[in-house]
């Protein structure tokens, strides 16, 4: 075929394939991925019953949302004990049977790890309540007197990411009004004082709790998060601090991105290399603005990957995508980490459904059903065409359960069911993120669609989901299952995760196209991606392998469609 013009994004280093450079990772949110005991919520021995399903879609590895022992304020993100599985969960020889079978199928397991915050059930917080203002136990949180005559004001005038304030007053052991906690999430989410060295030393105990049961590595909440300006100073400022329209870079906030929660993944990053191979990985949820600012969490002697968040947020406009693709692995690469790309999690809308939304605006947190439908065919066209984009590109990536399944956003839950305490805090001005964490469809022609042995659900399932359960796809041609099977094993196959990247040139302003040459130039391969009205035709010469939709009669890509092609 006639050479395309290229410009290249990305040179892979060839001597190095470690398996966190390409892995993809399948995030399993627990409560709501399988159920075993018919309680209406997942669980360890439900997960594991599903790892042949997982093995058979071809991912490398599992992360899992928290399992460990918690009064579910946050589901899950609120941690009573490091050390534990909720009961509702399971227990930990559940976990250890579940790590066999994952290790035994050849799937790595990586766990999440909170240390921004504990639940305020943990001991030491329930210990820094009863022991009083000044004591040793107080200092392991972030306790302060109020402002005010009588302090009876908070502190300073931080807000809670889940809206409202971001400090409560306690009740002092003599049944006075006393001080004040900080907690940048929900009231029963203390955060934790990164400047004390117990709360330093019980991380490294954790992780090595963790890693001595096998666990393969870390996915690290709110890791830009540990760190406070120690003036506490008022921040009148957006909290979130997302996105490239942000005028703002993350780090002038006083809560976010500070210079010196790198010293603690330093120390992290040593502990893990200390246990030799095979290598323990670290991935970190940070959500930090402008990209460079990401890549410091990436250096050598610090995290593995981290999330790449500017990817799941870009508008979908092919000269965004493009700005993205190459800014990301321009940054990573001047570090030398792999790109870590993501399009869906338990926080935020569906790719499925967040793609049928107007082009350009802020994602909404939560969808309800007195806000306007995105057309669900056109969000799946598009969330089909941005996995095939994503699972081409060099890095590794994360799927969240059930997008491989295609599931939409539950945009009609009932209001009264709902949990997120994001819902609660804003007086339900924000609906929260219940309708990305709704239990999964496995077979269509079963009580609560096959989630659990009984027709329960912690979560109604949306009438759509029928159609789109597991067993209705297996094994159906275009279905979205087997696209993501195929995906996985041609990424594998012809090395994807581990090539070099060029940027295709010329090929107008609204078609997304690389190549990617697989390692070692092995085999290269053209990826399209038209977002433009006019099907763009192949090549001649390139052979469409896979295609995230239906070609048109003469073989062309049309609109909001991505292939990948021999050449
Ligand atoms: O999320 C961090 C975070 O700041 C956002 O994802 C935020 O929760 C969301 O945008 C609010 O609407 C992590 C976890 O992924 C999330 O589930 C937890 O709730 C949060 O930390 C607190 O642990």
């Amino acid at each position: 075929m006639t050479p395309l013009a290229t410009l290249s994004i990305h040179d892979h280093d060839a001597a190095d394939a470690a398996w966190w450079r390409h892995a993809v990772i399948y995030q399993i949110y627990p409560r709501s991925f399988a159920d075993s005991d018919g309680n209406g919520i997942g669980d360890l021995p439900g997960a594991r019953a599903k790892l042949p399903y997982l093995k058979a879609l071809g991912v490398d590895a599992v992360w899992f949302s928290p399992f460990y022992v918690s009064p579910q304020a946050d589901a899950g993100y609120d941690v009573a004990d490091y050390r534990d599985i909720d009961p509702l969960f399971g227990s930990l020889a559940d976990f250890e049977g579940l790590l066999h079978d994952a290790n035994a199928l050849g799937l790595k397991v990586i766990v999440d790890l909170v240390p921004n915050h504990s639940s305020d059930e943990h001991p030491w917080f329930q210990a820094a309540l009863a022991a009083g203002p000044g004591s040793p136990e107080r200092e392991r949180y972030i306790f302060r007197d109020g402002a005010g005559e009588h302090g009876e004001l908070p502190p300073n005038n931080w807000k809670s990411v889940f809206g409202g304030p971001g400090w409560t007053r306690v009740t002092e052991p003599d049944g006075s009004a006393g001080q004040w906690y900080l907690h940048i999430f929900d009231v029963k989410q203390p955060d934790l004082n990164w400047e004390h060295p117990q709360v330093r030393q019980e991380f490294l105990d954790i992780i090595d709790f963790w890693v001595s049961r096998g666990v393969a590595g870390f996915r690290v909440d709110v890791a830009h998060a540990l760190v406070k300006d120690p003036e506490l100073p008022d921040w009148d400022g957006s909290l979130e601090l997302l996105g490239p329209d942000e005028e703002q870079p993350t780090n002038a906030a006083p809560m976010w991105d500070k210079d010196g929660v790198h010293e603690i993944y330093r120390s992290w990053r040593a502990l893990l290399d200390s246990y030799g191979e095979p290598d323990r990985i670290l991935c970190a949820e940070a959500w930090v603005n402008p990209p460079e600012r990401a890549a410091l969490y990436i250096r050598k002697d610090e995290f593995h990957q981290a999330f790449n968040f500017d990817f799941l947020e870009c508008p979908w406009r092919a000269r965004d995508l493009k700005q993205i693709v190459a800014k990301s692995l321009e940054v990573c690469d001047s570090v030398g980490a792999p790109a870590t790309w993501v399009l869906s999690n338990h926080d935020v809308v569906r790719h499925a459904t967040r793609l049928a939304l107007p082009v350009g605006e802020r994602r909404p947190n939560g969808i309800g059903a007195n806000d306007p439908q995105p057309d669900t065919a056109l969000g799946l066209r598009r969330a089909r065409a941005a996995t095939t984009l994503m699972l081409g590109l060099p890095g590794s990536a994360y799927v969240y359960q059930g997008e491989e399944l295609g599931l939409p956003e539950a945009t009609a839950l009932p209001d009264e069911l709902r949990e997120d305490p994001v819902y609660f805090r804003t007086n339900k001005a924000e609906l929260g993120r219940d309708g990305c964490r709704v239990p999964l469809p496995w077979v269509a022609g079963a009580p609560g669609l096959g989630f659990g042995p009984g027709p329960k659900t912690w979560l109604p399932q949306p009438a759509e989901y029928a159609a789109l359960a597991a067993d209705v796809q297996q094994g159906v041609p275009g279905s979205t299952l087997e696209l993501y099977r195929e995906l996985l094993h041609v990424r594998r196959e012809r090395e994807l995760g581990l090539g070099s990247l060029r940027e295709v040139e010329g090929l107008g302003e609204e078609v997304v196209g690389y190549v990617n040459t697989g390692l070692g130039d092995r085999y290269p391969t053209l990826l399209l991606l038209n977002l433009g009205a006019e099907p763009v035709p192949v090549p001649e010469g390139a052979l469409v392998i896979v295609a995230s939709g239906e070609l048109t009669e003469d073989g062309a890509v049309p609109t909001d469609t991505a292939v990948w092609a021999r050449i």
